[in-house]
């Protein structure tokens, strides 16, 4: 069905590898549109309790396909235009799930590959993946939420750094600094990356739904505004099937099964 990657729904999770080995996974227009396709395919299915995004072969994504931003005489290009129909509507609707997302780093992350990464709930990297803001390389500017995700996350002298100079920082780094949840041996990675997805599967999805978008919110609001968001969410969470169940496992002192609802 697809091309340039693929979307595998099996039960309560959902997978997006992105499939083009030999280009290190590099998004061309046909992949933005197909990434895309997939994650509304992915909001639209209420089963789905977890999201792995990942990548084919030895990188998970070097960003644009720069194949298709050779210059051509007479012809300039419109990235604004390419940014707001590609990266920024899949980062958005990323944002918008419900459910949570874990980017499966098993290799280099450059350029908007590192920025897709750095956009999901969890990143879960191989200790040999690197993250490369390879952007101003090229001449470009950080994108993919990058110069607002970065600041945040590892600080702004570090995101400076790391942006202006185009420096790799490798997947242990990343994990001290902040950047990123979790840098495993690559030979525990598909393990460790199973027990994250099926605990993340079993857990209440609601509630999971509601803590993401608490955090995202809290960028902008104020403690006050912010203590009202947890009242609401919390109104929301308590009216839910997997809340009543949590109260009772924990009365009948017994692991509470979650169905998501
Ligand atoms: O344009 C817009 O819409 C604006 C938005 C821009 C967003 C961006 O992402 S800008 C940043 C674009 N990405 C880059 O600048 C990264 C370019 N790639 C690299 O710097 C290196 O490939 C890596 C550091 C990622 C990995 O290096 P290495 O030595 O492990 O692999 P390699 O040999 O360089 O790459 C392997 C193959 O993949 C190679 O092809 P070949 O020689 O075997 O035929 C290479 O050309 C290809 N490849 C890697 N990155 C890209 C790519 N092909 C097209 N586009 C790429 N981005």
């Amino acid at each position: 069905m697809f091309e340039t990657i693929e979307l595998n729904e099996s039960g309560a999770r959902a997978t997006i590898t992105l499939n083009r080995p030999d280009r290190l996974n590099a998004f061309n227009k046909t992949m933005h549109r197909e990434f895309q396709q997939a994650l509304e395919t992915v909001a639209n299915n209420d089963s789905l309790r977890v999201l792995v995004i990942t990548g084919a072969g030895r990188g998970f994504c070097a960003g644009q396909d720069l194949g298709e931003r050779q210059p051509r005489e007479g012809s300039k290009p419109d990235l604004g235009e390419t940014l707001e129909n590609g990266y920024n509507k899949s980062l958005r609707l990323l944002h918008t799930l419900k459910i949570p997302v874990v980017a499966a780093v098993n290799g280099v992350a450059a350029g908007a590959g590192a920025g897709i990464a750095l956009n999901c709930d969890l990143v879960l990297a191989k200790k040999s993946a690197r993250f490369i803001q390879a952007f101003s390389n090229i001449g470009l500017i950080p994108d993919s939420g990058m110069t607002w995700h970065l600041p945040r996350l590892i600080g702004s002298a570090r995101a400076r750094a790391i942006t202006l100079l185009g420096t790799p920082v490798d997947a242990e780094t990343a994990e001290n600094w902040g950047m990123i949840y979790r840098s495993v041996a690559d030979e525990n990675f598909a393990e460790d990356l199973e027990s994250l997805v099926e605990n993340l599967a079993a857990r209440p999805t609601i509630a999971l739904g509601l803590i993401k978008d608490a955090m995202q919110k809290s960028w902008a609001n104020t403690l006050d505004q912010q203590l009202d968001l947890e009242r609401d969410y919390q109104r929301i969470a308590g009216l839910t099937r997997d809340f009543a169940e949590g109260v009772t496992a924990f009365s009948e002192k017994r692991p509470p099964v979650f169905e998501g609802r």
